[in-house]
C-alpha cells in the first residue's frame, strides 16, 4: 500500500514537473488530465500552411489515445497528421465533413506527464475564423481503462498579410453653426499580419478636412485620430463624412479602406436640430437642457447633446442662448 501511494505521489510530482516544463500558456486545474489544442489561438496569413499540436498534460499512465478534431472546411484544408514520439498511429482526414480522426497505436511503457501527441498540418484557404474542436476523445491507461479528462479547443484566424481599414468616424457633433467647429474621431485598424505605415484623409464631401501621415500600426492594433472641422469656409449645407486610407503595398482587401459614415451639417449658429432655421424648436431644445442642468439634483445631470452647446465651449448657458437670440428666425 505504502509503495502504491509513494508511486502515485511520484507520478503526480512527475506530472507536475513535466507539465511545468511545457510552456502551455493555459492555467489548467491542478492534476486534471487535459487534452488540448496548442496553441489555443493561431493567427495565419491566407494561402499558407501551418501546424497546430494536440497535446496532453497531467497524465500519469497513458498508452493510447484517439480523438476527432473538427474544423471549418471553408477556411481550412487539413493536409496531414504527424505522430509524436513515442506514439504512432493512423488518421483519416474528411475534407467534406471537416474533421481529422486520429487513433494511436503504442505498446510500450506508459507515458507520464505530458507533451505533444500529434501535430496536424493545415492550409489556410480563405479569410475568416475556424474553430478547432476536440470531440469523441478517448485516453487509455496501461490496463486499457479510459482516463477521465477534459479538453480545450483552439481557434484559427486567417488574415491577410497586408490589410488596413477605417473602422469608425465619430464626430463630436453633427450639426455645427457656421464659424464654430467639431472634433471628429476616426479609428483605423491594421487587420493584416504586418506592421504598416500609412496616410489617413478625412473629407466633408469633396472638401479635405485633414490628412494625417506616417501612421504606424503593428498587426492587429487600432488607433483613433482626431481631426477638427472648422466651418468658417463652408457654405451652409449637408456634408458627407468620408475617411480614406490608400491601399498599402500588397493589399487586396481595399473595400474597407474607405468609410462613409453619415453627415455633418453646417448651419446658422443657434440651429440645434439641423433644419437650417433658428426658431422655437431650437429654443425649446436649448431651454429644456439648460433647465435640466440648472435644477438637476446630484449626481450630475446627463450629458446634453453636443448640438445644444452652440458655441462649443463645453457648457450650456447664457452664451448659447445669446447666439440663438441673435440669429432668431434666420434661415439658410
Ligand atoms: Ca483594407
Ligand atoms: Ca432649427
Ligand atoms: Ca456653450
Amino acid at each position: 500500500m505504502e509503495g502504491i501511494v509513494s508511486r502515485t505521489m511520484l507520478a503526480l510530482l512527475l506530472a507536475c514537473l513535466v507539465a511545468s516544463a511545457f510552456n502551455i500558456g493555459e492555467v489548467f486545474t491542478l492534476f486534471e488530465t487535459t487534452l488540448y489544442v496548442d496553441p489555443p489561438v493561431t493567427q495565419v496569413t491566407l494561402n499558407n500552411d501551418f501546424t497546430i499540436d494536440v497535446s496532453i498534460t497531467n497524465v500519469i499512465d497513458l498508452v493510447a489515445f484517439k480523438f476527432y478534431l473538427s474544423y471549418d472546411t471553408a477556411i481550412l484544408d487539413a493536409l496531414s497528421v504527424v505522430f509524436q514520439f513515442p506514439f504512432d498511429g493512423v488518421f483519416e482526414i474528411n475534407e467534406t465533413a471537416g474533421y481529422v480522426n486520429v487513433e494511436s497505436i503504442y505498446i510500450g511503457p506508459p507515458v507520464i506527464g505530458g507533451g505533444r501527441l500529434v501535430s496536424i498540418i493545415f492550409h489556410a484557404v480563405s479569410l475568416g475564423t475556424s474553430p478547432l474542436h476536440l470531440y469523441n476523445t478517448e485516453l487509455l491507461d496501461s490496463s486499457f481503462t479510459p482516463i477521465p479528462h477534459v479538453t480545450i479547443d483552439g481557434v484559427v484566424n486567417v488574415i491577410n498579410p497586408h490589410d488596413v481599414a477605417v473602422t469608425s468616424i465619430a464626430p463630436w457633433k453633427r450639426v455645427i453653426g457656421k464659424g464654430f467647429w467639431t472634433d471628429i474621431r476616426v479609428t483605423v485598424e491594421n487587420q493584416g499580419a504586418n506592421t504598416e505605415t500609412f496616410t489617413l484623409t478625412l473629407n466633408a464631401s469633396t472638401t479635405v478636412i485633414g490628412t494625417m501621415t506616417d501612421i504606424t500600426l503593428p498587426s492587429g492594433e487600432s488607433t483613433t485620430l482626431i481631426f477638427t472641422l472648422y466651418t468658417n469656409d463652408f457654405e451652409y449645407g449637408t456634408y458627407t463624412l468620408i475617411a480614406y486610407v490608400p491601399p498599402v503595398s500588397g493589399e487586396t482587401d481595399t473595400a474597407d479602406n474607405t468609410l462613409t459614415d453619415g453627415t455633418a451639417k453646417v448651419t446658422i449658429p443657434g440651429d440645434i436640430n439641423g433644419d437650417f432655421i433658428v426658431n422655437i424648436q431650437d429654443a425649446s431644445l436649448l431651454g429644456a437642457w439648460w433647465l435640466i442642468i440648472l435644477i438637476y439634483p446630484p449626481p450630475p445631470p446627463p450629458a446634453p447633446p453636443p448640438e445644444a452647446d452652440i458655441n462649443c465651449d463645453g457648457v450650456i448657458n447664457i452664451k448659447d442662448a445669446v447666439i440663438l437670440g441673435m440669429n432668431w428666425l434666420k434661415h439658410a
